[in-house]
């Protein structure tokens, strides 16, 4: 059950130590398979919630979300007080709440985000991306105060840290600079980017992937989390050599993926 398998998700993030408190927040896409799976729970609970932006694209699809102020530690615990179903409305603009939330919890303050980034991901995966997961890994965060806010600098450095990462994510990385969180804005500008990479880095924040299903998503995340620890062992130990260029194309090469070759020199 798609349940079972997105409370796994966020008790998983919570060990690794990601979710510190309230941080981070996962919805996931439901399918017509789901949605009958799920059907003797959902009802009309009479919550209906204005978004404050257009998903028009969305209307009719369910989402299952983490709620706001809520503990990803905790989710296990008491599944219904933690997340919730949300239908989007007709009106493209709201949405009902048909499961969970309960004792006055309402979706993640990332709606927004979450929101456009399935709209995004779904456009250029045709409707396979249905996962997006924030979370606070302390490495990724880290690495965000030592490197200038470009998706070249941080596609490269996360390639050159550990061998798997440009076959697992060949198109790099994109970074928001530093914005409030839980805005419509910075929802905006991480949807424009997770067009072109799944992961998008929050700078002194955090990381948004996306994917098809929980184990890809979280499993991207997990990929960035650990190149960047690398990164910072071997920049505090001090790098004198790293993988090469022509390394990265060779990888591209046997693994058959398009490695982004605007960051390649
Ligand atoms: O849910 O992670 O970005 C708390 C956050 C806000
Ligand atoms: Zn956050």
């Amino acid at each position: 059950m798609f349940i079972d398998d997105f409370v796994r998700m966020c008790f998983d993030g919570f060990e690794q130590g990601w979710h510190e408190r309230n941080g981070g927040n996962l919805s996931y896409r439901m399918t017509d398979k789901d949605r009958e799976d799920a059907a003797s729970i959902m009802k009309d609970t009479g919550r209906h919630i204005d978004l404050g932006f257009d998903a028009t694209e969305l209307k009719g699809e369910y989402f299952l979300v983490t709620g706001s102020g809520r503990y990803m530690r905790n989710v296990p615990l008491a599944p219904e007080k933690n997340i919730g179903i949300v239908k989007i409305a007709d009106d493209g603009h709201s949405y009902d709440i048909l499961w969970g939330f309960e004792d006055g919890a309402k979706p993640t303050s990332e709606l927004p985000t979450h929101l456009m980034n399935h709209m995004a991901r779904m456009s250029v995966t045709d409707g396979k991306c249905r996962v997006i997961y924030h979370a606070h890994p302390a490495n990724i965060t880290a690495l965000t105060y030592v490197l200038p806010p470009e998706d070249k600098a941080y596609s490269r450095i996360l390639w050159q840290s550990e061998t798997e990462c440009a076959v697992v994510f060949p198109e790099g990385v994109g970074v928001v600079d530093w914005m409030v969180p839980g805005s419509i804005d910075i929802g905006i500008e991480t949807a424009k980017l997770i067009k072109k990479y799944r992961a998008v880095i929050w700078t002194f924040h955090g990381i948004f992937g996306s994917g098809a299903d929980f184990d890809e998503t979280f499993g991207l995340v997990h990929t960035v989390e650990k190149a960047a620890e690398i990164y910072l062992k071997a920049r505090s130990a001090g790098i004198i050599r790293t993988i090469t260029d022509d390394q990265l194309r060779l990888l591209g090469d046997a693994f058959g993926v398009e490695i982004n070759k605007d960051f390649l020199d």
